[in-house]
């Protein structure tokens, strides 16, 4: 639970307190056994050397030890973790949350004249391979566990386990893949959806509340969301760079479509994102 940081502070607070002979006669015995539980360890009142300045030099120890107690249990009260539910997003070139699975669509896209393209076309953050045909790799939570629920905002997830998450309305999209000697292919764990020799792939979106309202979501690692109506939502903490994928479907009686709640989708098959990296500004 602790963090390198907040361990650093914990082996300093020890060290005080390895340093600290007495509990102080004025302060209530529940305050000191606060400081204590680092320890384990139970001091009396009163100083043992008896020598005053090495008591007032104590005092003043002990209100930073405080201090490094208050800030150790803001620190962890205020650790957010992934909301409960299973769902998917896409994987960046950073990797998965801890505990989450993994998995990859290959889509053989259009052969004839193909106008796939990614954007930025260099400084992409996906994991994958986007050139003639796409490798798009995606981050699967599986289990139910979690903390809370997803936020009101604008964005959409991508669904997995049947059903979306509380808030969600759920949708589609289709993608008529390359019809002649289709080289489609996947592995590991997916989204909702059918990946044969066409891909469908399901996903969850809200808009019930600003995409400018900054949302709480784990800043530990740099994640994707999917953009809906809006712009990409405000994400406290984290710095925002839109991104996007255009995968050029079948040219000959194309039948792709989409249904319901998707990601916003541009010129047929430019599907956008939106990629999340701890603010440099923090
Ligand atoms: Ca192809
Ligand atoms: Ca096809
Ligand atoms: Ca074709
Ligand atoms: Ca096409």
């Amino acid at each position: 639970m602790l963090n390198a940081r907040m361990l650093k502070l914990r082996i300093n607070i020890e060290g005080l307190i390895e340093n600290t002979s007495y509990r102080p006669c004025h302060m209530q015995s529940s305050q000191f056994e606060i400081a204590m539980l680092v320890k384990k360890e139970n001091k009396t009142c009163g100083p043992k050397s008896g020598h005053l300045s090495l008591f007032d030099s104590s005092l003043e120890e002990f209100n930073m030890l405080n201090m490094f107690i208050l800030f150790l249990v803001i620190a962890s009260a205020s650790a957010i973790s992934w909301p409960n539910g299973r769902y998917s997003l896409p994987k960046p070139i950073d990797g998965c949350p801890l505990g989450w699975e993994t998995g990859c669509r290959y889509q053989d896209n259009e052969d004839n004249n193909n106008i796939n393209s990614v954007y930025p076309n260099r400084g992409y953050h996906f994991f994958g391979t986007f050139k003639r045909n796409t490798l798009m790799c995606y981050c699967i939570k599986t289990t139910d566990s979690g903390n809370g629920s997803w936020p009101s905002g604008n964005y959409c997830i991508a669904r997995k386990g049947g059903s979306c998450p509380a808030g969600f309305c759920t949708g589609h999209i289709y993608w008529d893949d390359e019809d002649n000697a289709n080289t489609n292919s996947k592995s590991g764990i997916l989204p909702d959806g059918v990946y044969d020799r066409n891909t469908k792939t399901y996903y969850c979106c809200r808009s019930d509340g600003s995409a400018y309202r900054d949302i709480n979501l784990p800043t530990s690692k740099p994640f994707y969301l999917y953009q809906y109506t809006s712009n990409c939502q405000h994400v406290r903490g984290m710095d925002r760079y839109e991104e996007s994928i255009t995968m050029d479907d079948e040219d000959d009686k194309n039948n792709s479509s989409d249904d319901g709640c998707h990601p916003i989708k541009t010129d047929t098959t430019e599907v956008h994102y939106c990629y999340y990296s701890l603010s440099s500004s923090k």
